[in-house]
């Protein structure tokens, strides 16, 4: 079989098109990984946009094969995961691809998940054009960064964000934090919140704070997905507190050990993790935290609770050093996204 052309501008504007549509999924799919694909016809025309049912419902490719008919027919599909080759609680998207009629199958991601891997190869050994790790780097650093990892690892994806002064604190003397950051960086954090699978935060926050951690829209209403709010530590909160009302759902975990927490949320594999100070030490001394989002505001303190506590670092050789994966304002604060550069 001849080598398959290069993928095309139409294709290149699909894949964005699928990432776009997973996007909108993301944090309704756990434990499935939430995909998007483009069916285009075979003028290289939208056809169907597909993303992941909540676990148990269709695929992605199954539901784009279904908004284009029989359009699909002659046509490719663009995905950013590989389809899956496996009877699971769905059919297999390799046969639904096939039995539809598409020629040329481009996809970003290889599915690690050995039940369902070997979509490529039942597409190939059918005659079918595929292209894989199409878009690979975008879509492994963006919508299925969590759940990848939660297949390579066994554990969920944490990132810790915060929120700290120039000189590294996320409270005043006295206590008190709102708001540290401006309002274009507080409309950020509810953005993604709404995409996430949980947020956990101490009781000492809870008692300090009395946070919602709900995800809301930019008129202050919920937004339609909310992720499992995670209460961890000893410390009794009152039955009063925002936590623990019906906005959204609420585990409460009497424990502070980061293993647990984690082993808890095994099927949430995109985790936010928002304070305070001691949590975020012990994760970082577990070495269990997988990305940070650091918003630094213009102000100063001078004197107030950090960020950070007990990461377990004694003398300077030990300090905690991170990659850079980038740098970007969010109206006067400045937002670090970084990776851990130790074990
Ligand atoms: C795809 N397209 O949209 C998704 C895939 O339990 P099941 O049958 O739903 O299968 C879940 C597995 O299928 C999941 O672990 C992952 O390997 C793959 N997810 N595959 O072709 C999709 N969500
Ligand atoms: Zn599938």
């Amino acid at each position: 079989m001849p080598a398959p052309h290069e993928p095309t501008a139409a294709e290149a504007a699909a894949l964005l098109l699928a990432v776009d549509a997973s996007e909108r999924v993301r944090g309704t799919t756990s434990p499935n990984p939430p995909v998007g694909a483009v069916i285009l016809d075979a003028h290289g025309v939208v056809a169907g946009v597909g993303a992941t049912a909540p676990a148990g419902g269709p695929h992605a490719e199954v539901a784009a094969l279904r908004a284009a008919g029989e359009r699909a027919r002659g046509g490719t599909a663009v995905v950013t995961l590989e389809p899956c080759n496996h009877h699971g609680r769905t059919g297999p998207c390799s046969a639904a691809l096939l039995a539809a009629g598409v020629t040329r199958v481009l996809f970003a991601a290889a599915d690690p998940n050995p039940q369902a891997a070997g979509g490529a190869d039942t597409l190939r050994a059918a005659g079918v054009e595929v292209i894989a790790g199409f878009g690979a780097d975008d879509v492994e650093s963006g919508p299925l960064r969590a759940w990848l990892h939660r297949q390579r690892t066994g554990r969920a994806h944490v990132t810790w964000k915060f929120a700290a002064s120039l000189d590294g604190r996320s409270a005043a003397a006295d206590g008190t934090s709102q708001w540290i950051t401006g309002p274009q960086a507080r409309a950020r954090v509810h953005v993604q919140r709404a995409k996430l699978d949980a947020i956990v935060v101490g009781t000492g926050t809870v008692l300090a704070d009395d946070p919602w951690l709900t995800a809301r829209n930019p008129d202050g209403t919920l937004a339609a997905h909310q992720p499992l709010r995670v209460v961890v530590g000893q410390r009794p909160i009152p039955a009063g507190a925002k936590v623990l009302d019906d906005a959204a759902p609420t585990l409460v975990l009497r424990t502070r050990d980061p293993r647990e927490v984690l082993d808890a949320l095994a099927d949430r594999p995109d985790v936010l993790l928002e304070g305070g100070p001691h949590l975020a030490g012990a994760f970082l001394a577990a070495g269990l935290v997988d990305r940070v989002l650091a918003f630094l505001s213009p102000v100063l303190l001078g004197a107030g609770a950090s960020a950070v506590e007990d990461a377990g670092v004694g003398t300077i050789g030990q300090a905690l050093r991170f990659h850079r994966e980038s740098v970007e304002t969010v109206g006067d604060d400045l937002l670090l996204s970084l990776t851990p550069n130790f074990p």
